[in-house]
């Protein structure tokens, strides 16, 4: 990793910002300014561009940490500021989505029509006895009705966890139980590279009968939007079609003003062991920040702007810059339900010329996927609307940074890289457009009003010029309020390694170049980044050991050529499996296997079948050596292994 790194930083390239983006950019060098001098003055101010039901008077109180509070006293309600008061503005008939559906059908919402839909869906949860604070699992796809159930859950002032559609049967039932959710909002499917994508057969499995399972089930309704046109089983008295009750509530509904610290979501994400995490989100802080860092970081004017973020409502990018962000800013964004390459590889630039999208934020794995398939695929459609690029889920190497620069963005366009995680709700460290000095590779700066650091091990700043673990110093408005029923984890995991300090710990290693900018080196912990996704190694190790045949696995993050990392497995089979079966067709077959588990993006790209695996004294798993040999590198250090002629077998065996 560090050769690599040390590579990155002789990149020289720079791009200044062109005098006639910097005219009109939104954010300016007088931000970092203000924030500097008042840094909770500076987050305030921020906060009063919302509509405050009851203005706060309280900053920050961080008298019980790691436990934060902003805008304590005030109170608010989230989809009354992403909706009504546009309306109110007199900007009803602005369009707040212009939704594609991969097979072609499109749809425009007004924010008018959309404050009306939400309305009516919040009667319906109410009906169905979703009271504040309940929990509601959303499993839908990239249509409109996915934003409106979030916003509708907000305005009542429940609790929404999305559980990305890619996800399995078992995995939403994990999410379910831990949430014990009360409502489930599914599609009966959703286009997927060309065909309907069933998701209501895997909430039947998920709430299949769970005799002897000893829970409860928490759900009580599952409410279904009719989008795929596949069959479905029906549960009566518990499922009820959208197009049955949605249409015919009343869209009369007054948005209840709610504290600022009334939680707003849940999330899960992947932690180091075996568990996913309930990231916890409250309103706000949050959306102060997701507003703030959409406006300042993506300049949206909302007037003028087709804004497009490509991320599913699944991942925290979803929620930030799809649904609250540009939503609370009155943007007009593009919603589009596919995969970049249905029916043809230039589908997004597609999209991008017809609809006129102005700003794009996608993620680099899909950028480098489009490098593969060759530039003049893209330059077969007219970009040139585009006037801003941003980027986000994992390091953006320079080569694909100035592929993105040049051949989407006319050589011409800003491009802002932005590091943040589903914990950190919103933008942390990313250039300002129009004011940075872009390079590309990396992130760059702090935001205006967020403090960060790169310290060595006893929490001391490394300095420029060297490596280190990112923190952050101070707190945030957007920053996670906990995990889920879990304050132990929580402290453990994020507060522990620095406690004397009181820094917050990202879990990713950083390195300061000579100017002071900061270059991610990736994750220190076992989580694995592929296509800008968080998968644990324990979580899918355990999907593996899950398998009949599978005695013990272990599973590395490989670097990849497209999806950043790859999962790679290395897999000791039980004897009598061998013995029986033989091991034709079983790497496949535990490839499909780990899919069916947790989801397809968890599928390992390798599976290696092996007699050993090298551990440790006290049993630890080497995976840094295993590592090695999934990027076919010589092995590294091998002395602390309690066997050390294991390697050497391992890797005859790979081969
Ligand atoms: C927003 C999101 C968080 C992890 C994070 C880091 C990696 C995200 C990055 C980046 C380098 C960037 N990451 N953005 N690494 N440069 N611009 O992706 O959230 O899914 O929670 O992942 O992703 O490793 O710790 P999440």
């Amino acid at each position: 990793m560090s050769s690599q790194i040390d590579h990155l930083l002789t990149e020289t390239r720079r791009f200044a910002p062109s005098a006639s983006f910097a005219a009109q950019a939104v954010a300016d060098r007088e931000l970092y300014e203000r924030a500097a001098a008042d840094r909770e003055g500076f987050w305030a101010d921020q906060a009063r561009a919302l509509h405050w039901h009851t203005p706060f008077t309280r900053v920050l109180d961080w008298s019980n940490p790691p436990f934060a509070e902003w805008f304590g006293d005030g109170e608010l309600n989230v989809a009354y500021n992403c909706l009504d008061r546009h309306v109110e503005a007199g900007n009803g008939e602005r369009v707040a989505l212009r939704w594609e559906g991969e097979p072609g059908d499109q749809r425009t919402v007004t924010y008018a029509q959309l404050t009306d839909e939400v309305k009516r869906l919040a009667n319906v949860l109410t009906d169905l006895g979703v009271e504040r604070g309940d929990r509601v699992a959303i499993y839908l796809p990239m249509i409109p009705e996915a934003i409106a159930s979030m916003l509708a859950v907000a305005r009542i002032g429940a609790v929404h966890s999305v559980v990305f559609g890619g996800f399995s049967a078992d995995s939403l039932r994990a999410r379910i139980d831990d949430a014990g959710a009360k409502v489930v909002i599914t599609a009966d499917g959703g286009w997927r590279k060309g065909k309907v994508s069933p998701l209501k057969p895997a909430v039947d499995l998920a709430l299949a009968d769970r005799n002897g399972s000893g829970i409860q089930e928490s759900v009580e309704h599952v409410l279904v939007v009719k989008r795929g046109e596949n069959d479905v089983d029906w549960s009566e008295g518990r499922d009820l079609w959208w197009h049955d009750v949605v249409p015919q509530a009343s869209n009369a509904h007054e948005a209840e003003a709610f504290p600022a610290e009334t939680p707003l979501f849940i999330l899960y994400t992947s932690g180091t062991t075996g568990k996913p995490k309930g990231i916890l989100h409250t309103s706000g802080g949050y959306l102060t920040q997701a507003a703030f860092t959409n406006r300042v970081v993506h300049d949206v004017h909302p007037e003028t702007d087709v804004y497009w973020c490509t991320a599913d409502i699944g991942w925290i990018t979803g929620h930030t810059y799809v649904t609250y962000g540009p939503l609370a800013n009155g943007a007009t964004q593009l919603l589009y339900e596919g995969t970049p390459d249905t029916p043809h590889p230039g589908r997004w630039w597609e999209l991008i010329e017809k609809h006129g999208v102005t700003i794009f934020y996608t993620a680099p794995t899909a950028i480098r996927s489009f490098m593969k398939i060759g530039r003049d695929v893209p330059q077969k459609f007219d970009l040139s609307s585009l006037r801003l690029l941003g980027s986000v889920g994992e390091p953006i190497n320079p080569e694909a940074w100035v592929w993105y620069r040049e051949i989407i963005g006319a050589d011409e366009t800003p491009i802002v890289d932005t590091w943040w995680q589903t914990e950190t709700g919103a933008i942390m460290i990313s250039a300002l457009p129009g004011v940075t000095e872009t390079k590309p590779g990396s992130a760059q700066v702090p935001l205006p009003g967020v403090s960060i650091a790169v310290v060595d091990d006893q929490g001391e700043p490394v300095g420029n010029g060297s490596g280190g673990l990112l923190v952050v110093t101070e707190p945030w408005p957007s920053m996670l309020r906990g995990i889920w029923g879990d304050p132990d984890r929580y402290r453990e995991t994020y507060w522990e390694k620095f406690a004397d300090k009181g820094y917050y710990f990202a879990g990713d290693g950083a390195r300061l170049d000579d100017d002071g900018d900061v270059w991610l080196l990736g994750r220190v912990d076992d989580v694995m980044n592929v296509s800008g996704h968080r998968l644990s190694t324990a979580e899918i190790e355990s999907a593996l050991v899950g398998h009949e045949g599978v005695a013990e696995a272990a599973v590395v993050g490989a670097s990849d050529e497209t999806t950043g990392q790859a999962v790679v497995a290395f897999v000791i089979i039980k004897s009598r499996y061998l013995k029986q079966k033989g091991v034709e067709g079983l790497g496949d077959e535990l490839r499909t296997w780990v899919g069916a588990q947790i989801g397809p993006i968890a599928r390992p790209r390798d599976v290696y079948i092996v007699g050993e695996l090298p551990k440790t004294r006290s049993g630890k798993i080497m995976r840094r050596l295993l590592r090695d040999v999934a990027e076919g590198r010589e092995v590294g250090d091998t002395t602390t292994l309690a066997d050390t002629a294991v390697m050497s077998v391992i890797s005859a065996q790979v081969k």
